[in-house]
Formats: structure tokens, C-alpha cells, sequence
């Protein structure tokens, strides 16, 4: 029975003997994440005092070059995880191509594909941002895992979570046994379950969209976000608008307090036909982590767990949240579609 206040360490080891076939990879691979993820959360909260320290030139003190966040982020993960024994590949929103695990490091059998710090265009202005992650199972032969093993649809994940940096630094993740969230301790080092058996609201009162970019959406779109701003049956008002523009902090917030974020295709911008937002590194695990609080995630027209990739950096309309929110959504496209 788990506990206010457990470590993340605990926590997982608990889950994993529920299951005795159980060979403690994943356990293993988890831990691997969570120390790079306090490494990056050390490195994001400092991240204003690089201009007073005097190490924005164009190297530090110890002559390594001054990295973006983003870059530092990136490489943190891949050094955190590629020696582990736990993968078999891996595959970056920052990196073109899949990552190998190096020919010296046993492989495993779980592939691990990451956005390392998303939403990194909001570092300068200390707005909260976020590292994403997503894991399957090896499917092809062999001991290398391969651009087939990184192309599997979220229906298909054994784990997926985020960590927002942010007032506080949280991980959230599922396993596919519900979703918990923990709180980074800074004083002892250690995540602690804060948020037990996340549960989202099966409605919320908060849309959060780029309405900026409202003359390029779709027909039914535009009409959704008319209905909410209209007076809502339930509660006699019209929707919140909330939108920082930082993913994972606007999924976490809507995921708490119920809501519905949308970037959905921008159908006449043609930099963006298909939206913004990445189906491998952003998209799939959060509608793995929304499905199982009990929200959904839709393009509109597909269930985005049951996309099969046909790309690495494929993009997808994203609606997520509330699941009569989004189902809500949905009508409104059939509706309206040509
Ligand atoms: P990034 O991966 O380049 O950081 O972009 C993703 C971010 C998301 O965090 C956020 O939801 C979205 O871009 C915001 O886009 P926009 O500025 O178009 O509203
Ligand atoms: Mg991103």
C-alpha cells in the first residue's frame, strides 16, 4: 500500500513484486532516468545565475563549451541511460536519426525515446518546462534495436511520464497501473510520492489552445471553442482559457484540474499541416498518462494511442484532457467535417 511521502525508489520496487517474472529492468531503467532527471532539474534551476556566474562565454570555466539547455538536457539523458543494460536504442526529439547504445554497453530490451526539455523556448523567461518520455519493448530480432523498435503505436507502451520543472520539480508516470506523481525533495535528493492514483475530472472547466492561430483550424474546431466560451450547462459559465505554452505544464495543470489542450492542425499553415506537436516525444505518452487518470486523446478523427508510426519526428493534432471534454471535441469535428 503505498504512501504520502514514499520515495519514487520504494515506490517502484513495491510495484515491480507485484509481478515475480518481473527481472527488474524496468526498475532499473527508471532509476537510470530519475537520476538524470535531478540532474537536469539541478541544471534548469540555475539556469538564471549562468549571466551573474560569468559562464555564458563562449566556454566555462573548466573550457567546456556552454551548452543550451536543451543540448545539456539531451545529452545528460544519453549518458544517463546508454550503459545501463537496459536498451536497446533510443531516439531524441533533438537527434535526427535513432540514438545506438555504444558497441561497449550491454544492450537490453526496452527502447526509450525522450523530448529532453520541452517548451526550452521558455527557459529566458523562468516559465515551467519539462522533459518527456516513452518506453517500449524491443520487437525486432537481434541484439541492436533499430528504427522499427522506436516506430510502435502508445497502445504499445510499457511506461510513459514527464517532469515538469517548475515551482517544484515533479515526476509523473504510469506503468500502466494508474498514474502517480512525486515531488522532488530538494534537501534529501529524492522524489516522494506527493500524488497518489491521479484521477483526472471527467470535466473540466479550462481550454488551453494557441487561439492565436485560430484562422488556420478547422471548421469544428473553431465552433468548439465558440461553445466554451459560450455559458457551460454544468457550472452556468463559459471556460477558462489557460495556456503557458510549455506542453507538460499545461497537461499537468489540466490533468489535475481537468481541462482540455488543444494544438490541432493548422490545415492552412502549411509550415504546420499536421500540428506542432511530436507523436513519439510528446503526443503518445501523454494520452498513455491521460488514458489511464481516465482522460483521452484524440487528433479529432483517431484515438492517438492507436497511431502507428510511420516516422521518427511524425506530428499529430493533439486534444487531450477530460474525457467529455474531448469527446465533446470530437462530435463537434464529425460535425463539421467536409
Ligand atoms: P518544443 O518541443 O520546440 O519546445 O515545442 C513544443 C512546445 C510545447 O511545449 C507547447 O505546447 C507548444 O510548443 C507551444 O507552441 P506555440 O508556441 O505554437 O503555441
Ligand atoms: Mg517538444
Amino acid at each position: 500500500m503505498a504512501t504520502k511521502g514514499m520515495s519514487v525508489l520504494r515506490h517502484i520496487v513495491e510495484q515491480e513484486r507485484k509481478f515475480p517474472q518481473a527481472t527488474g529492468s524496468l526498475t532499473g531503467l527508471l532509476m537510470d532516468l530519475i537520476y538524470a532527471a535531478k540532474v537536469i532539474s539541478r541544471e534548469v534551476n540555475k539556469a538564471g545565475l549562468v549571466d551573474i556566474l560569468g559562464l555564458t562565454g563562449e566556454e566555462n570555466i573548466s573550457g567546456d563549451e556552454i551548452k543550451k539547455l536543451d543540448e545539456y538536457a539531451n545529452g545528460k539523458l544519453f549518458s544517463a541511460m546508454d550503459h545501463g543494460g537496459h536498451l536497446c536504442v533510443m531516439a531524441s526529439e533533438e537527434n535526427d536519426e535513432v540514438i545506438p547504445i555504444p558497441d561497449k554497453f550491454p544492450k537490453g530490451k526496452y527502447v526509450l525515446l525522450f523530448d529532453p526539455l520541452d517548451g526550452s523556448s521558455n527557459i529566458d523567461a523562468n516559465v515551467s518546462i519539462g522533459t518527456i518520455f516513452s518506453i517500449h519493448r524491443k520487437k525486432t530480432e537481434g541484439e541492436n534495436g533499430t528504427l522499427e523498435d522506436c516506430l510502435q503505436k502508445g497502445s504499445d507502451q510499457v511506461a510513459a511520464g514527464y517532469i515538469l520543472y517548475g515551482s517544484s520539480t515533479v515526476l509523473v508516470y504510469t506503468t500502466g497501473q494508474g498514474v502517480n506523481g512525486y515531488t522532488l525533495d530538494p534537501s534529501v535528493g529524492e522524489f516522494l510520492l506527493s500524488h497518489e492514483d491521479i484521477k483526472t475530472p471527467s470535466k473540466g472547466e479550462i481550454y488551453s489552445a494557441n487561439e492565436g492561430n485560430a484562422k488556420f483550424w478547422d471548421e469544428g474546431t473553431k465552433k468548439y471553442i465558440s461553445y466554451l466560451k459560450e455559458k457551460d450547462s454544468d457550472t452556468g459559465r463559459p471556460y477558462s482559457l489557460r495556456y503557458i505554452g510549455s506542453l507538460v505544464s499545461d497537461f499537468h495543470r489540466n490533468l489535475l484540474y481537468g481541462g482540455i489542450f488543444l494544438y490541432p492542425a493548422d490545415c492552412k499553415d502549411p509550415k504546420n499541416p499536421k500540428g506542432k506537436l511530436r507523436l513519439l516525444y510528446e503526443a503518445s505518452p501523454l494520452a498513455f498518462i491521460v488514458e489511464q487518470a481516465g482522460g483521452m486523446a484524440t487528433t479529432g478523427k483517431e484515438n492517438i494511442m492507436d497511431i502507428v508510426p510511420t516516422e521518427l519526428h511524425q506530428k499529430v493534432p493533439l486534444i487531450i484532457g477530460s474525457k467529455e471534454d474531448v469527446l465533446t471535441y470530437q462530435k463537434f469535428v464529425g460535425d463539421y467535417a467536409d
